[in-house]
């Protein structure tokens, strides 16, 4: 722990309360088992018997620290710990559900450091003026079914549960009934549950952190995201017999593209990122011309007018190769998030105590989608950032210092102190066992 001795300038008198790396540590690695991967990832694609299986576990470490379990109607986990005053919890957690290549922290570390805490207040028995809450939320990667933040959007109320639970799987099964298949079919109305103010400590997955040597990251938004799906309808022939000037090439269409998409992101620079993340041709053939291409692809920028831009640029491309190739070009939005922007006492907050814990900090906006991103709809929220090793994350390798992890922790720990212990003397309330 690379922290001040005594973290004076905190207005908690618990500024000196520290989490348990151990016990955290040991968490994440028994989480990390379930949907173990080679080389050290994690594959627990939502609602998957992998998924359900992580879900048992993180609600049985949730009873034995006392929590009050809550599941709605689109799987969402709340773990509630009572407050000396009765009302809606300040909240924490993240999701546990991955990519298919995944790492065990993306998500993971916001539901087992939230667990930390309740575990650090347990054994030195405090309890705080308003209700804390836990939560891990339903199918945030949107690997599996679209759209990503697909349960925190509904917990938020911004997306129908009705909609959410008829989204159909690739393989033809809906989030219903994988839900109903894996026990999580709750019955909590989706949007029922207020919350005072919520809290998302994640893993930054990028570089800057760990390329500037700071340790704490004060999260001033997320970037907007727009995820497509387009279909690429050509003509099938023989690859051998058919003239350049004759095709109608599906193959070809969909690699100029995922070319113009990378150029796109290139020329406008700034924060555009682009990615075509998935080619699947049909027939998919060595000596056939492609008849049919899906691909996807995510635009995202921090600027609502600029993604905009990206997405018309985009558009206009795809009209060209279409029209220059014969080609028929179709696109379905799998998901559309706005940027967001945290409150500004939240971010004061996190970087007000990470400077007190004796971290350095930086304010930084998120380039990944977040659930806290979606709650932000209905609370005042914020994020703490811990560093990723060669800013790698969706991929096996993805690894953070135990040093940070217990760093950021700590940060999560005092925060959500402060914006649960706020009475009118700007005291913790001790327990009333202590009295
Ligand atoms: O895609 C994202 O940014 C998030 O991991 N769902
Ligand atoms: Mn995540
Ligand atoms: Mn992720």
């Amino acid at each position: 722990m690379t922290r001040a001795a005594s973290p004076a300038s905190l207005t908690t008198p618990l500024a000196d309360l520290q989490i348990n790396c151990d016990r955290l540590l040991h968490r994440l690695d028994q989480l990390a088992q379930i949907g173990a991967i080679a080389g050290g990832g994690v594959c627990r694609l939502a609602l998957t018997d992998e998924d359900k299986a992580g879900r048992d576990v993180v609600v049985s470490w949730m009873r034995e620290l006392g929590l009050t379990i809550t599941v709605d109607q689109l799987g969402n986990v709340v773990g509630t710990r009572a407050g000396l005053v009765a009302g809606p919890p300040v909240m924490t957690g993240s999701h546990i559900d991955t990519v298919a290549t995944g790492g065990r922290y993306d998500g993971n570390l916001g539901v087992l450091a939230g667990l930390e805490v309740i575990a650090t207040l347990n054994e030195h028995h405090i309890q705080t003026r308003y209700p804390l809450a836990v939560a891990f939320f339903t199918n945030e990667e949107g690997a599996r079914f679209h759209p990503d933040m697909m349960g925190s959007w509904a917990f938020s109320g911004g997306l129908s549960s009705d909609a959410a639970l008829a989204e159909v799987e690739t393989d033809g099964t809906t989030v219903a009934a994988e839900l109903t298949r894996i026990g999580y079919a709750g019955t909590v109305p989706c949007g029922s549950q207020p919350v005072k103010a919520f809290v998302e400590l994640h893993v930054e997955q990028g570089p800057v952190l760990e390329q500037e040597g700071v340790q704490i990251g004060a999260v001033t938004g997320v970037q907007g995201m727009s995820w497509q799906e387009l279909t690429v309808t050509g003509v099938s022939n023989h690859a051998g017999t058919t003239p350049m000037s004759l095709r109608h090439d599906a193959g070809y269409g969909a690699s100029a593209i995922a070319v113009a998409v990378r150029e796109l992101a290139l020329a406008m620079g700034g924060n555009q990122v682009a990615t075509v993340g998935s080619i699947q041709l049909q027939p998919g053939l060595v000596n056939v011309i492609a008849k049919a291409a899906k691909l996807t692809v995510d635009l995202r920028n921090t600027d609502s007018a600029l993604l905009k831009q990206a997405e018309a640029t985009l558009q206009t491309q795809m009209a060209a190769i279409a029209a220059a190739e014969g080609l028929e070009i179709t696109a379905q939005s799998l998901a559309r998030f706005e940027p967001v922007s945290f409150a500004p006492k939240m971010i004061d907050c996190v970087e007000r105590t990470a400077k007190a814990l004796g971290f350095s900090v930086k304010r930084m906006p998120s380039g990944a989608g977040h659930d806290a991103g979606m709650i932000a709809a209905i609370a005042p929220t914020a994020m703490i950032f811990v560093p990723s090793v060669n800013g790698l994350s969706h991929n096996v390798k993805e690894y953070t210092a135990p040093e940070d992890l217990e760093n950021g922790t700590n940060v999560l720990l005092q925060v959500l102190l402060q914006l649960a212990s706020l009475s009118k003397a700007g005291v913790i309330q001790p327990s009333l066992k202590d009295e």
